[in-house]
């Protein structure tokens, strides 16, 4: 089996690949689907892998992820946001914006998007967390300023995170349901 992992981001390939390993084989492939201006990661991650798998040739399953960071105290911010403001304010600023709250809560969500031939299907994954001053060189984007348990999930490999994570909770329903489905 191979399923096709639409990403430009290295970090979510990896994890899916580890998650899965046993499963089935993943392939990341580029392709920049049109990611729709909404609030809705499920919106967003559904028009994704549908017309990923419309566009690209090749009968293999797809799968996207769209990701974002909520900060309680800023109302969710920057939630659907989260890449622009990673490239833009970067991930030290937004820790400087979020310091000044007393409330550090935050949570990831991850909503992946599968599609193939004759179904179009979401898994959701969420994370809740503290941010704290960045600590870890492991992972990727805001993973060394999200605390979980005393440790950011920059300071944990990729099975440890991938063991708690918004993602890993996204793969495990993701997984049971592709299983199911053979
Ligand atoms: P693709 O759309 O090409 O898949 P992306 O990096 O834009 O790549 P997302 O929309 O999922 O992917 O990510 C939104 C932002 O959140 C982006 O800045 C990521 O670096 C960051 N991010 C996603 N997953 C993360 C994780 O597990 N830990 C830390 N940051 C993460
Ligand atoms: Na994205």
């Amino acid at each position: 089996m191979l399923v096709r992992f639409v990403t430009g981001n290295e970090g979510k390939a990896r994890e899916a690949q580890e998650y899965l390993d046993g499963i089935t084989a993943v392939n990341r492939v580029e392709y920049d689907y049109t990611e729709i201006q909404s609030d809705s990661l499920t919106e967003i991650a559904t028009r994704g892998a549908r017309e990923s798998f419309e566009e690209l040739s090749g009968t293999e399953p797809v799968l996207v992820g769209d990701t974002g960071l909520f900060v309680d105290a800023l109302g969710g911010f920057p939630g659907p946001y989260s890449a622009y403001v990673e490239d833009t304010v970067g991930v030290e600023r937004l820790w400087r914006l979020a310091s000044e709250e007393d409330d550090h809560r935050a949570r990831f969500r991850t909503v992946l998007g599968y599609a193939d031939a004759d179904r179009t299907e979401t898994f959701e994954g969420e994370l809740v967390g503290t941010l704290v001053p960045p600590r870890g060189d492991g992972g990727f984007g805001y993973d060394p300023i999200f605390e979980y348990n005393g440790q950011t999930l920059a300071e944990m490999d990729v099975e440890e995170k991938n063991a708690i994570s918004h993602r890993g909770r996204a793969l495990a329903k993701f997984a049971d349901w592709y299983a199911d489905c053979e």
